[in-house]
């Protein structure tokens, strides 16, 4: 992509809204636009971060069994009222009336409509176990939507459904989220710690969240400082073998973590000294609430024994468009934004720190056209500017390599090639620049 070309409203001032770091860079590096309070219009920078974390999630889910599937976002409330939870979601609850007086929602989650699609198909054990999920937006009218995407009104969820016969199979799909999103947060280069969670308007018994140490989260959580020690790094895992998967839920679940509703002061079972206190941000929450839901609705399935019995079900979130807010907060510094790799918008960005001269120009269109052929997602700042401010605007948009290419560097036959994250700068020839990502 050519600087020059791109829509990019970046603000050179701190927008007085913004009050955390993540909603101030995101203004700032023209990622979003408020349009109404927490709604935001996506802008080319942030909707392709957005698209990328977006993907990471879908292939975790594929990854772990799971089937994709597209749900409307505008749900009838007769459903609802199936289940009981018309009444019970309150003002949160966006309601719409149809031009034939219709009740209708904008949907702040699926559990419903879930359910009505399995119960229409499946009647028998054989079909099960099985798991789909959407990305899809969501309403939920806050009553304080702030910071940004972190707490919108209208927001980017992934929302898996698991459906099995018995509780222990329920259990194993439960299981199976876990360790999906493990991985999907380490992937991103997230340390996401599973908490011990309520249950709040979803219902259950059994829940984590998954929560991204940080000052400006909004929930307060409890945790064994050995937490902050503990490896997130993406492992490999075959979904087919439980044992495998129930290890590593085993482990996870070992050390203590819980949010402040479910800390009992006093009880948790770590020594005082170990006990921390912080807040954090709720990037993912998992369910299992049984037959909440199957058994108002009346999905059931026959069992190899005979007779029917409604489905044990669970659901699995995760906060896509918070994420990119998560991210940010966990990964930046006073220049700006500092993308892990695989979430950044652009892997490389070249400046042209001195465009009127016809070497450095050379060098950077035949850099960019060679790396663009390499599938190397790359920004070229070809725009008319002082060398300083191109520097500052990919340390702003948080591009994780950049190659400044200058007339002095060049009559040396290097470049500059800069780690935005350690800040280390390394000359090299051209080639060598282009070999380095291009390998
Ligand atoms: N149906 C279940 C799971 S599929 C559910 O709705 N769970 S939830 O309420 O916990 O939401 C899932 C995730 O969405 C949360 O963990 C959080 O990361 C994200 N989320 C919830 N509310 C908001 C909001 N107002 N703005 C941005 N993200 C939100």
């Amino acid at each position: 992509m050519r600087l020059s070309a791109y829509f990019l409203p970046t603000l050179r001032e701190n927008p007085k809204e913004a009050q955390i770091v993540s909603h101030r860079l995101m203004l700032r590096a023209g990622m979003i636009q408020q349009s109404s309070a927490g709604i935001y219009s996506w802008l080319p920078l942030g909707y392709k971060v957005l698209r990328k974390i977006e993907q990471i999630v879908r292939e975790e889910q594929d990854a772990a069994g799971a089937q994709e599937v597209l749900m409307p976002t505008i749900q009838s409330a007769d459903l609802w009222r199936e289940s009981g939870r018309y009444d019970d979601y309150g003002k949160e609850m966006l309601r719409i009336e149809d031009r034939h007086g219709r009740d209708m929602l904008y949907g702040p989650t699926n559990e419903e409509l879930i359910t009505d699609i399995f119960r229409s198909h499946v009647r028998s054990y054989k079909a099960l176990p099985l798991m789909l999920y959407h990305i899809q937006w969501k309403f939920r009218d806050e009553v304080r939507p702030r910071f940004g995407v972190m707490r919108g009104r209208e927001f980017l969820m992934k929302d898996n459904y698991s459906f099995d016969t018995t509780y222990e199979g329920a259990v194993d799909a439960y299981n199976k989220m876990f360790v999906a999103y493990l991985k999907t947060y380490a992937r991103m280069g997230l340390s996401a710690i599973p908490m011990k969670a309520d249950t709040g308007p979803i219902g259950g018994d059994l829940s984590h969240e998954f929560i991204v140490l940080a000052d400006t989260g909004e929930s307060g959580v409890f945790y064994d400082k050995a937490w902050e020690s503990q490896d997130f790094a993406n492992m490999n895992v075959n979904y087919a073998d439980m044992d495998e998967v129930n290890a590593i839920v085993e482990r996870y679940t070992s050390l203590y973590a819980a949010t402040d509703e479910k800390h009992v002061p006093g009880e948790a079972p770590v020594p005082e000294a170990n006990l921390k206190e912080r807040r954090g941000i709720e990037v993912g929450q998992i369910f299992y609430f049984g037959t909440k839901y199957s058994e108002p609705l009346g999905a059931v399935v026959s069992t190899p024994e005979g007779g029917d019995v409604p489905v044990h079900m669970g659901s699995y979130g995760v906060g896509v468009s918070r994420l990119v807010g998560a991210i940010i907060e966990a990964s930046h510094d006073d220049r700006g934004i500092i993308w892990p790799e695989q979430v950044a918008p652009f892997t490389v960005g070249i400046a042209n720190l001195k465009t009127d001269d016809e070497g450095c120009t050379a060098v950077c269109e035949d850099l960019y056209a060679k790396l663009s052929a390499a599938g190397i997602e790359t920004l070229i700042d070809d725009r008319d500017e002082r060398p300083g401010a191109k520097m500052a605007n990919l340390d702003l948009i948080g591009v994780p390599w950049q190659v400044l290419v200058g007339p002095r560097g060049l009559k040396s036959g290097v470049v500059e090639v800069k780690n935005r994250k350690s800040g280390a700068v390394e000359e090299m020839t051209p080639e060598a620049a282009l070999n380095r990502f291009a390998s």
